[in-house]
């Protein structure tokens, strides 16, 4: 699909080897008619679609079902932003000081389609110091499948940490079944706090860029999981039980915005449908619309080219899976979540163009935008899309998986909460203001 990466390029894909099944198949593999119903139409469904990509000839249906994607259609016609050489991609993802700086080296190199691009994952996988980036390098491996990447991932499996060990055994299952699986830690939910679960969100999305009225060029960004946390915020889901069927907060911070230190907290409340017709799981469509201040420079906080209050809509849309040894308030928790995004946002090319990525991703350094505004939306220059997963890790390393410790600063409903106690630091507000900030 066009959110991931490679395998975009029908001819890359039937030309290119798979690696051995032979290994990356479970010892006892799973047979079709061993799947249930779902997962066997999902999975013919699946293959069906993959081949009328691949070749045309092979046709699932009408194609208006299958083939208007639009961020498919983007990226094939797309120019790439990043115009870094292959041999400084490799260099920097393993040597720049800078962990954010190597993760996207990383996922650049790895959405360029090369053979090799696995191999280079498994190394930083397996040598950096960053954990982020070790557990982001696997999920591209995932990202690129294919027997390869599940031979890659099972190297990692006892893997001295935890998270990383636990990550490699999900993605090897989600590639082998389409659902996750989990390892067998004892889960704890702290009482009194504003959420019943706190989960931190790994996010890889591609903004691809109009770059003029022709509407015939189009630049692309592929942002890694940490680049786009720096620019636009770390981002946790954070459900409640009572309500997570139909609404949700995800509480955003960016670090390194504020002068004086504190964290510039965004916080951005969904509401949707939930299909809740399998115990173990739900399918989601959510939305939020919330209004915010936005910053013509194309910075957040940076007001020097003038403000307008706008609201800026967003979509995610994917499923969860329950962990019925985690109870909280007597119902299974949340225990992974998965699925795609999509928003608009406003690029200031004249900040970006020519400039070293390290003057690029910077905190705040982009912003989300709408179409329906007079003023902000011929601003509009950007469609974002990409895919987002999340579990719960044990963040406090005592061998207890963590349910709601994370801190983020919201309310239940999405307002500015700055001392988490459930009371908002100002009604309605759900992004810091900076004028509170000016000197
Ligand atoms: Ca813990
Ligand atoms: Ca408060």
């Amino acid at each position: 699909m066009a959110i991931d990466l490679c395998n975009k390029s029908p001819d890359l894909v039937t030309e290119r080897g798979p690696g051995s099944w032979a290994e990356a198949v479970p010892s006892e593999p799973a047979l079709l008619d061993d799947l249930g119903t779902e997962q066997r139409d999902a999975l013919n469904f699946a293959y069906r679609t993959t081949l009328s990509n691949v070749d045309p000839r092979f046709v699932a249906g009408d194609p208006a079902a299958w083939a208007s994607d639009f961020g498919y259609a983007l990226d094939r016609v797309a120019i790439r932003l990043d115009n870094r050489s292959n041999g400084e991609l490799r260099e920097q993802a393993l040597r720049h000081p800078d962990p954010v700086m190597r993760e996207q080296a990383l996922y650049e190199y790895a959405d360029r389609d090369h053979a090799d691009a696995i191999e280079l994952l498994e190394e930083a996988a397996r040598t950096d110091t960053n954990r982020e980036l070790r557990w982001d390098a696997l999920w591209a491996i995932e990202k690129l499948g294919g027997a390869t990447a599940v031979t890659t991932l099972q190297k990692f499996l006892t893997d001295d940490d935890p998270e990383i060990a636990e990550w490699a055994k999900l993605f090897i299952s989600e590639l082998q079944t389409g659902d996750p699986a989990f390892d067998g830690r004892p889960g704890l939910y702290t009482p009194g706090r504003t959420f019943d679960e706190t989960i931190y969100l790994l996010i890889h999305c591609d903004l691809y860029v109009r770059l003029d009225e022709s509407n015939t060029h189009w630049g692309k960004i592929s942002l890694a999981p940490q680049g786009l946390a720096r620019i636009y915020g770390q981002a946790h889901a954070c459900p409640n039980v009572s309500t997570r069927e139909r609404q949700l907060v995800i509480a955003k911070t960016i670090s390194g915005l504020h002068k004086d230190g504190s964290p510039h907290c965004d916080n951005y409340l969904f509401r949707g449908f939930t299909d809740r017709t399998r115990r173990d799981r739900g399918n989601f469509f959510f939305e939020s619309l919330v209004p915010r201040t936005f910053f013509k420079s194309g910075r957040a906080d940076d007001p020097s080219q003038g403000v307008r209050q706008a609201n800026i809509g967003f979509a995610r849309y994917g499923t969860w899976h329950l962990e019925p040894k985690f109870q909280v308030r007597e119902e299974a928790a949340i225990r992974y979540v998965r699925g795609r995004f999509q928003g608009w946002g406003h690029v200031n090319l004249s900040r970006i163009a020519g400039r070293p990525l390290e003057e690029v991703l910077t905190p705040g350094n982009g912003v989300l935008s709408t179409l329906h505004d007079p003023e902000v939306g011929p601003m509009t220059n950007a469609f974002i899309l990409g895919t987002f997963k999340g579990k719960l890790n044990d963040w406090d390393g005592d061998g207890v998986i963590d349910l709601n410790s994370r801190n983020v600063y919201s309310t239940a409903e999405g307002e500015i909460d700055s001392d988490q106690d459930g009371i908002p630091d100002k009604a309605g507000q759900t992004c810091c203001d900076y004028t509170n900030l000016l000197p």
